[in-house]
Parts: C-alpha cells; sequence; structure tokens
C-alpha cells in the first residue's frame, strides 16, 4: 500500500490549502489516480490498525438496497451515525439528546428508527433502484458481466442529481466501472470518487471496493484482478495532519488475503461470516476526528 502513502505524501507536499463545507479546512489536490493489484493480496491499510468487519457490513448494507442505518447500528457499526444525528438535531422530537443516546434509541425503537435512521435516497437505493424506478444496478451489472463481458457499460452510478438533495450526504463514490480481460479470466474495477478524505475515508472505500470486485468476481466466474481508485478532491483535514505524518513514516507490511466462502454464487446470499481476512498484521491504530 505503498500507493496510498505516496498519495498522502503528493497531498500533503502539492495540495492546496482551502476551505471546506464542514469548517475544518482541508488541504487538496485535483484529480489523483492510485492502483492495486488484488493479485498481490487485499488491499486493507497496514500502516493504522484497520477492521473488514464494518466494512464488510457496510457493503452488504449497500447490497441490500438499505439506506437505514438500523442495520448498521444493530451490528455496532457507527460509521454513518453522525449523518442522521444532524438531520434529529434540527427536527421538531430533539430533546437535547446527546449522539450515544439517538444511537440508542435506533437501536431499541423501530419507529424512532423508521422516522430518524434514514439517510435519504443514498447508494443502497440507487444502486438496486435507480430515482425509486425499479432500475435495479447491481442485478444488471450481473447480467452483463456474466452475459456480455467486453461490454464498456459495465457501470454502476450512485450519483443520481435529481434525488441529491433528499440526501443526508450526496454520494462520494460515485461511479464504478468493470472491465473483463480478454482471455475472461480477470475482472478489473474503477471508481470515481468526487471526493476523498484520504485519511479517513479513502482507506474503508479502498477496502470496499477491493472486496466487491472479489465478491463479484466469484459469482461471475472470474478472478480479481486490479482496483482503480480515481478521485477527484482529494483532501487531507488540517487536524489529520499530524496523524498523517506518522502515518507516513510507516513501513507498509505484507497484506492480508481474502478468503470469501466459495460456495456462494449468488451476491445477494453473501452473508458476514462468508468473508474473512487472513494473515493481517498492522501498525497500532492512529485516531483522527471525522468532519461532519
Ligand atoms: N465525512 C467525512 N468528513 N469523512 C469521511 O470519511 C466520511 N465517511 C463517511 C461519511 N461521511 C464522511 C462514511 N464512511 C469513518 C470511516 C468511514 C466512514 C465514516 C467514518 C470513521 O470514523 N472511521 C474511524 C472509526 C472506525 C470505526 O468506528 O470502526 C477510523 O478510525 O477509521
Ligand atoms: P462533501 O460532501 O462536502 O464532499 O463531504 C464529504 C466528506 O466525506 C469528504 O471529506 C469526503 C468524505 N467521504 C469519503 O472520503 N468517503 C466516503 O465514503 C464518504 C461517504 C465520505
Amino acid at each position: 500500500m505503498k500507493q496510498y502513502l505516496d498519495m498522502c505524501r503528493y497531498i500533503l507536499e502539492h495540495g492546496e490549502d482551502r476551505p471546506d463545507r464542514t469548517g475544518t479546512g482541508t488541504r487538496s489536490v485535483f484529480g489523483y489516480q492510485t492502483r492495486y493489484d488484488l493479485r498481490e493480496g487485499f488491499p486493507l491499510l497496514t500502516t493504522k490498525k484497520m477492521y473488514l468487519r464494518p466494512i464488510a457490513e457496510e457493503l452488504l448494507w449497500f447490497i441490500k438496497g438499505d439506506t437505514n442505518i438500523k442495520y448498521l447500528v444493530d451490528r455496532n457499526v457507527k460509521i454513518w451515525n453522525e449523518w442522521p444525528y444532524e438531520d434529529f438535531k434540527k427536527s421538531e422530537d430533539f430533546n437535547g439528546e446527546t449522539l450515544e443516546e439517538f444511537v440508542e434509541k435506533i437501536k431499541n425503537d423501530d419507529e424512532f428508527a423508521k422516522k430518524h435512521g434514514n439517510l435519504g435516497p443514498v447508494y443502497g437505493a440507487q444502486w438496486r433502484n435507480f430515482n425509486n424506478e425499479g432500475t435495479d444496478q447491481l442485478v444488471k451489472l450481473i447480467d452483463s458481466l456474466k452475459n456480455n463481458p467486453f461490454s464498456r457499460r459495465h457501470i454502476i452510478s450512485a450519483w443520481n442529481p435529481s434525488q441529491v438533495d433528499e440526501m443526508a450526504l450526496p454520494p462520494c463514490h460515485t461511479l464504478m466501472q468493470f472491465y473483463v480481460s480478454s482471455d475472461k479470466k480477470y475482472l478489473s474495477c474503477q471508481l470515481y470518487q468526487r471526493s476523498a478524505d484520504t485519511f479517513l475515508g479513502v482507506p474503508f472505500n479502498i477496502a470496499s471496493y477491493a472486496l466487491l470486485t472479489c465478491m463479484l468476481a466469484q459469482v461471475c466466474g472470474y478472478e480479481p484482478k486490479e482496483f482503480i481508485h480515481t478521485i477527484g478532491d482529494a483532501h487531507i483535514y488540517k487536524n489529520h495532519f499530524d496523524v498523517v505524518k506518522t502515518q507516513i513514516e510507516r513501513e507498509p507490511l505484507p497484506l492480508p488475503h481474502l478468503v470469501l466462502n466459495k460456495d456462494i454464487d449468488n451476491l445477494f446470499d453473501f452473508k458476514i461470516e462468508d468473508i474473512k481476512l487472513e494473515g493481517y498484521q498492522s501498525h497500532g491504530p492512529l485516531k483522527g476526528k471525522v468532519s461532519v
């Protein structure tokens, strides 16, 4: 994962300092691409301690077409909690609850979760039911990967201009395209990410799309080859500069290997226990605040 550290270094050295929506401030470059060869191992960062479970749970949640954080909260995955909480704070039901109290209510009160846990028509909704008009992009993609491998239209878009205003956060990973090698052996994926929090979000995004590529490869009869990550606004938040500098001093360790349950031949049958990582070694944890 030297590529990732090179990107961090490049942003710190060549980026421009700019204000941003959250008020934190970033250093940013526009347009940056990294490539990860999935045959060399699974690209989960080793220069800080990470866990595959929240990443895999979030991906299964997208694949289900779910957009309510209840699914994640029930599985103790915390990464999306802040955004519905921000909306809740503005609602008439808000009584000064803390984020923790809000999350407890999501967990224990189904009505409350239905009302306040939804992020709007984000990733899962667009992937499985684009624009709420019934187009299942994921089912179509699997069909075209299997039956028309050399198509140049293996695309899923989460970016829906007519619904972005209804979303708690407009999609950051906006468009993915797949490519089958000429010998029909390998599957590759390229992601266009419009906005990338290089310290917090990007390590999740790389692993998530690598995992999706491996799952799709298995159910379509290919082997995973490359994940290509193309970023629009690649930024490091000001309050992450110090941890990022610590991280780029660390030596990457050998990559782990992903082990999927080989019996699964339908993408929609994958469960968390079918997704395992072997041989993960890492440096210690590095923490940073998320800008909401
Ligand atoms: N906003 C911002 N400013 N940056 C993001 O990366 C981001 N990501 C979102 C939603 N909004 C965002 C969804 N993905 C974390 C990681 C990914 C993610 C959201 C949050 C995060 O906080 N990671 C911590 C804790 C991980 C955990 O709780 O398991 C980390 O140390 O990696
Ligand atoms: P923005 O909508 O103003 O671009 O803010 C979104 C922030 O979240 C930005 O810092 C990018 C970050 N982000 C990621 O890096 N990856 C993700 O998967 C998500 C959802 C957000």
